[in-house]
């Protein structure tokens, strides 16, 4: 894949920087996103002259708000069980034998939440929101969206991630622990280097070594999200989960409760 038309890829002086460029999407992620974000990943893993990969988003707004709603429809656009690689995707950032450092300029939404808890570290702009948002739009990112959040934010807050789906301030993430620095929004490229040039002064092959043992305790949880996309698939295909969709496109609340109790009833309003 020579051209890219959703990223932005640029090697400079040992540091990888991958950016998913669909602003005017809040950087929302369809299938052809993921692919190029899997190629540019796959390409900066086994760059030599790559010590440190730094995982961003196009403008001041968002860092990344997860699947493009309006690419979905019963299914993303995309290849996959779920019509978007995403477990893939996930799974290249852990894969990548160097440190890959979520630099969160924005929003980090849904499965932009789930990309920052894969990354290795994350250094957030104040102005930063981040959190969850399946089951507010008839969805769910089962594996390390879940499973893994709990490890790096303990059981309890994870399940409050999901369940309630808030909005956390920069502040608050970095109290739970799923962002290791905050910064004034100016300063996040100048707080970004010094990371990676304190990452590019250590031993490559020490770092890969220290990652993949992080790893392997975790990577049990690549097979929970591989049985949960299938669920998802499923899923998608549900009045539920369009009803989701439906509500975020058109900016309403959605009524959940309603076409899940009218799946026991009737059409006429008896019991099915
Ligand atoms: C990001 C957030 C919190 C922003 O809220 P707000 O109130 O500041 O702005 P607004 O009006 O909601 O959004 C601004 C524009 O960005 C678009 C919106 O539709 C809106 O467009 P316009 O009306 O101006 O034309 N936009 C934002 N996020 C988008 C998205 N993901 N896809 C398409 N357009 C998007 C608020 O927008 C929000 O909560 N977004 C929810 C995002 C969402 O539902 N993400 C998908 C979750 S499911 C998922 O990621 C996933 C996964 O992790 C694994 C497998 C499958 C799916």
């Amino acid at each position: 894949m020579s051209q890219y038309t959703d990223i932005l890829y640029e090697v400079r002086a040992g540091v990888a920087r991958i950016t998913i460029n669909r602003p005017e999407k809040y950087n929302a992620f369809r299938g052809k996103t993921c692919d190029e974000l899997i190629d540019a990943l796959n390409a900066a893993s086994w760059d030599k002259s790559v010590g440190v990969v730094v995982l961003t988003g196009a403008g001041d707004k968002a860092f990344c708000t997860g699947g493009d709603q309006s690419a979905h429809d019963g299914g993303y656009d995309g290849r996959g069980v779920i019509g978007l690689p995403v477990e893939e995707l996930q799974g290249m950032i852990r894969e990548c034998p160097k440190p890959v450092i979520a630099r969160v300029n924005g929003y980090a939404i849904g499965g932009g939440n789930v990309l920052v808890t894969c990354c290795d570290l994350a250094i957030a702009s104040e102005t930063a929101q981040l959190g969850q948002v399946g089951p507010k739009v008839g969805s769910v990112d089962p594996g390390f969206g879940t499973a893994l959040l709990a490890r790096v934010v303990g059981e309890k807050r994870a399940r409050e991630i999901w369940f309630l789906c808030r909005r956390y301030t920069a502040a608050e993430a970095l109290g739970m622990g799923l962002v290791n620095a905050v910064v004034p929004h100016d300063q996040l490229d100048a707080e970004v280097e010094k990371w990676c040039q304190e990452i590019l002064a250590m031993s490559p092959t020490a770092l890969a070594i220290a990652k993949r043992s992080f790893n392997a305790d975790t990577d049990s949880i690549r097979g929970i999200g591989g049985l949960g996309m299938q669920a998802l698939a499923l899923y998608y295909q549900t009045d539920e989960s369009q009803e989701g969709v439906r509500a975020f496109l058109e900016k309403r609340k959605p009524r959940f409760r309603d076409v899940y109790e009218g799946k026991h009833k009737a059409a006429d309003g008896g019991e099915a």
